[in-house]
């Protein structure tokens, strides 16, 4: 049994062990339990289930996402697989889902990218600042060979990342200040995901960044131990974030994709046929998702707005020439300037 994801993981009990092998010697998936009945959990009837969880609210285009692939995968395999959905970090935060997904405990996971630098430092390029210009330049690369690349890394640590989905665009919330221009950020304390360059980006701004899991973010904002967080449009609206939070700053700051992971060893078991459905299911679903993502930033924009919140649309040139110190020194977040470039490269 491997030392886990982190590699300094003590060899985890036998149980853990046992569930891994139980969970690989049905073939693929924990053996059909019949489903609660809750409407995030696949048909009753499906004999390979998948759990994949996710931090994000059950209204919200991660959980919206994975209930369209769960239609198509029951389609596609002729009710013989599913997956049972489980929102709000009901199976732990995103790190604690990697880590899981690869030892085995957990079949699969819909989350950011935020940890998986800590894994595999070359995923950091995807926290550059402005590293794309719309949603389409970020589809073409993360679809193209550069983002096929990142997702082999993951067999390093027994996961097999299925595909780039999308959080999106990033905004920034705050409560007490209308933040349009780098100079009003200064001091503001900022809630930002556990990775280096989004903490590294928000110090170039001169904000205060306060590195945090996503299940803790309405504690901390409720007892000021931030004073604001970033996240795209749909994570805001669909948490109910505006209810804490009075400004949104339309930055644009980073583009955030989310990726659909599996256990390695869970996947390379699948038959042909249930791989070619998974497959099939997989890729239909994270199109619908994008697709998904997109409207609901329009219409939770509108919603933001009706419920009070002040929607900032700023300078982003000020912004991008604000941040670029980010780009000058690459080698500390464990990236080679050349490495950067192919992705920069048009
Ligand atoms: O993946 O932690 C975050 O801000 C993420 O955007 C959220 O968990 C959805």
């Amino acid at each position: 049994m491997g030392n886990g994801i982190g590699g300094k993981k003590k060899i985890l009990p036998v149980l853990t062990a046992a569930a891994l092998i139980g969970s690989l010697l049905t073939g693929c998936g924990s053996v059909a339990e019949a489903s609660s009945g809750n409407e995030f959990m696949g048909a009753a009837s499906a004999t390979v289930r998948f759990k994949v969880g996710t931090t994000t609210a059950p209204e919200g285009h991660y959980v919206k996402g994975l209930q369209e692939m769960q239609r198509l995968l029951e389609k596609y395999s002729d009710g013989e697989m599913t997956l049972d959905i489980y929102p709000n970090s009901e199976l732990g935060n995103e790190r604690d889902m990697m880590e899981s997904v690869g030892l085995g405990i957990q079949e699969m996971a819909l989350v950011s990218t935020g940890p998986f630098p800590n894994f595999c430092p070359d995923w950091s390029v995807l926290d550059l600042p402005y590293l794309f210009e719309d949603a389409q330049e970020a589809y073409r690369k993360l679809d193209g060979e550069n983002g096929q690349a990142l997702l082999d890394e993951l067999s390093k640590i027994r996961i097999k990342g299925i595909g780039f989905w999308e959080n999106g665009f990033r905004q920034l919330t705050n409560d007490s200040v209308e933040i349009r221009t780098p100079e009003d950020l200064k001091g503001i304390k900022v809630r930002t995901m556990e990775n280096t360059i989004h903490m590294a980006t928000y110090q170039e701004l001169g904000a205060s960044p306060t590195p945090m899991a996503w299940s803790e973010i309405f504690t901390a904002l409720q007892q000021g131990t931030v004073d604001g967080q970033e996240n795209p449009i749909a994570i805001i609206d669909s948490a109910k974030v505006y209810e804490v939070q009075h400004y949104c700053s339309m930055l644009n700051l980073f583009y955030s994709p989310c990726v659909l992971i599996i256990n390695e060893k869970l996947y390379n078991n699948f038959t042909a046929e249930q791989k070619e459905a998974f497959d099939r299911a997989a890729e239909e679903a994270k199109v619908w998702q994008r697709e998904y993502s997109q409207s609901y930033n329009e219409e939770g924009l509108k919603h933001m707005q009706e419920q009070g919140v002040i929607i900032t649309e700023v300078n982003q040139e000020e912004w991008i020439e604000a941040t670029k110190g980010v780009y000058e020194d690459v080698e500390k977040f464990g990236l080679s300037q050349e490495f950067v470039d192919t992705w920069t490269a048009d």
